[in-house]
């Protein structure tokens, strides 16, 4: 038998090796390209609980992978401290364990994109982001122009007209965490637009808090707010937002609320809730990533609106439904107009 030839043998087998690679290279590619995720990471940026956006963003990601076969999920909860928001994402993306980050909040996108630098086959979905061109990471944004006008003109109607037989002082307010692009540009534009709508003499004014969390800060920023003439306060402020629910039973006065229904959170006290279906949202848009369309989304940054239903009003509340009659039926009409479509603000991203 024919012994082959050192030299013979050392190419066959560096062919053989080279087309190797060749196979595993073009199966990886098309596999980074085309197979659909399994393992999500939610990456929370803040705390999950008392924040309603963050607790919507778990709750779809937990059902869209319910439905999917053989999804994994984990949730890692960054914390307030904003600084270091990116070196937790990188770590999550060194781990190697995820093919998919879900994540929600304006802020998000720009940290997404220097993490996707360093790690190109992962790929990212941000809710309540605008971020148009990245092909590793798709966008949605709520017109919140539209879901801040909402409260702000039902604040307009409730401050314009005497409640529980005391007098209004024709003036709204909002308490915030903190200034960023989506509130100003969006939430407190289309609060004031809202306010001035119903009532067009209705005074507004605004605290910071200065972060997420200091409920006893925000309830004495709404006692102060209280105090020059607020009937009505709207917070956007997370988990501190409890203080201003706290203010307003003590004082006797009303509050709104933003992302979820928050009439149970304080009984009689919040008479309005204009909510983003952020958990409809994020199940739906995780549930095409999981079942291999997401390719289709990457790159795309969306806005939604209250046409859409993705942007709404609860009236489901009692506090809501024992307000004086002609308040309940000015509202409903400006409403039914945002659901049709009759009434839209479009917004262009941030
Ligand atoms: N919303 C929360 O409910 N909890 C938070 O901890 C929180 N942190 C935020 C941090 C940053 C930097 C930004 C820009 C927004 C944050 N939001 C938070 C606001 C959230 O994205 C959204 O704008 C509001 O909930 C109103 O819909």
């Amino acid at each position: 038998m024919l012994r082959p030839s050192p030299l013979a043998a050392l190419s066959r087998a560096l062919l053989s090796a080279g087309l190797l690679s060749l196979v595993l290279l073009v199966a990886s590619c098309a596999g980074a390209g085309k197979a659909a995720p399994t393992s999500v990471a939610v990456f929370v940026p803040g705390v999950v609980s008392g924040s309603p956006t963050y607790e919507e963003l778990v709750q779809g990601v937990t059902k869209a992978v319910a439905a999917a076969k053989g999804a994994t999920m984990k949730v890692i909860e960054a914390g307030y401290n904003q600084g270091e928001w990116k070196d937790r994402l990188a770590e999550v993306a060194a781990s190697g364990q995820f093919g998919l980050v879900v994540t929600s909040n304006p802020a998000l996108p720009e940290i997404c994109a220097a993490v996707a630098k360093d790690f190109p086959s992962l790929r990212f979905f941000v809710a309540d982001a605008w971020y148009p061109g990245n092909p590793a990471i798709h966008t949605v944004l709520y017109n919140q122009y539209e879901q801040a006008y909402l409260v702000g003109y039902l604040a307009g109607l409730v401050a314009s007209r005497p409640l529980d037989g005391k007098e209004p002082h024709g003036m709204a307010g909002i308490v915030v965490a903190q200034r960023y692009p989506s509130f100003d540009t969006l939430i407190e534009p289309g609060f004031k637009a809202g306010l001035l709508a119903a009532d067009p003499g209705a005074r507004y004014d605004s605290r910071i808090v200065g972060n997420w969390y200091d409920a006893t800060k925000a309830a004495e920023l709404a006692k102060s707010l209280f105090a020059s003439g607020a009937d009505i306060i709207l917070p956007i402020a997370g988990g501190a937002g409890q203080g201003v629910l706290s203010a307003a039973r003590e004082t006797g006065r009303h509050a709104l609320w933003f992302d979820t229904s928050g009439y149970d959170l304080a009984p009689g006290v919040v008479l309005g809730s204009a909510i983003a279906r952020q958990s409809r949202l994020v199940e739906e848009r995780v549930g095409m990533i999981l079942s291999g369309k997401g390719a289709a989304l990457y790159g795309k940054a969306e806005i939604v609106g209250a046409a859409q239903g993705y942007v709404d009003f609860d009236e489901s509340g009692a506090a809501y439904k024992a307000l004086p009659p002609p308040i309940l039926e000015a509202f409903a009409k400006e409403l039914a107009a945002f659901r049709s479509g009759a009434r839209a603000f479009p917004v262009k991203g941030l």
